[in-house]
């Protein structure tokens, strides 16, 4: 059986309304101190903007999901779509199966000349707003006119040989971003003094994992003192593809 509704009495009276609930007062962003105080992520921005997630060289900031996956996606369709340039199996820095845009950097004359393919616009419009979002000092006016793509496929026994990326006709920040699979890049320090140039002194080495999205922006020390290389053994699956871009400015002269 329901219980029949009782009728109503009169309302209390409710008193005062209660002040309502104030909203919480955001924090401002902390403004960049003096130099010397503040990271550098910091400088010359009036919010912060992205710290990398790791910095385990000095001067090689790596970024972690830099890159969606659907971003990702983006980028791998294109390369793989694309008709020319053509992908074409490579031996100059290791073994692998290469395509490169932009300009040419002619390494024995010392010269960079027009491009053949322009960079496409699915690397320029996902990885230039996103270079220039991270707000590091050493990208302020890089202009990405240079790129080249790498697929690493184990079982055709691929790696990237150890190599420091040309000093004089690229400019100093080297991005470098993975797709697809995983692996550890060597980084070396090299020796000085040695009769034949680049050699990774062996108890200077540091591996650094490299995950699908991570983008490494090589600098300073990380850039211009160690090189970098991938061993077979250290490509963690089956394909791995990276896409490296570089700002090298065209020169009619030889540049060293
Ligand atoms: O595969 C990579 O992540 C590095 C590629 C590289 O160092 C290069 O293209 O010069």
């Amino acid at each position: 059986m329901c219980a029949s509704p009782r009728p109503a009495s009169p309302a209390p009276d409710p008193g005062p309304e209660p002040a309502p609930p104030r909203a919480p007062v955001p924090k401002p962003a902390p403004e960049p101190s003096a130099p010397g105080g503040a990271a550098w992520w910091l400088l010359g921005a009036s919010r912060p903007l992205l710290p990398p997630t790791s910095e385990p060289l000095p001067g090689l900031l790596v970024y972690e999901g830099f890159i969606s996956e659907e971003e990702e996606r983006l980028i791998s369709r294109g390369m793989m779509r694309e008709a020319e340039p053509a992908w074409k199996p490579g031996t100059f820095n290791g073994l692998s199966i290469n395509k490169r845009w932009g300009v040419h950097c002619n390494l024995r004359d010392r010269l960079v000349s027009a491009p053949t393919h322009p960079l496409p616009p699915y690397l320029l419009e996902t990885l230039g707003p996103k270079l220039a979002a991270l707000g590091h000092p050493k990208l302020r006016g890089f202009e990405m006119n240079e790129a080249n793509g790498i697929i690493y496929k184990r079982k055709l026994g691929h790696y990237l040989a150890a190599h420091c990326d040309d000093r004089f006709l690229s400019r100093e920040p080297i991005c470098n971003l993975s797709l697809g699979g995983s692996c550890y890049m060597t980084y070396g320090r090299v020796r000085s003094g040695s009769k034949k140039g680049l050699q990774s002194a062996g108890k200077e080495e540091v591996k650094v994992l490299l995950k699908p999205r991570t983008l490494q922006v090589l600098t300073g020390e990380a850039r211009y003192d160690y090189t970098h290389g991938i061993s077979h053994g250290d490509l963690l699956d089956e394909e791995r593809i990276s896409v490296t871009v570089r700002m090298s400015p065209v020169t009619r002269k030889g540049a060293a």
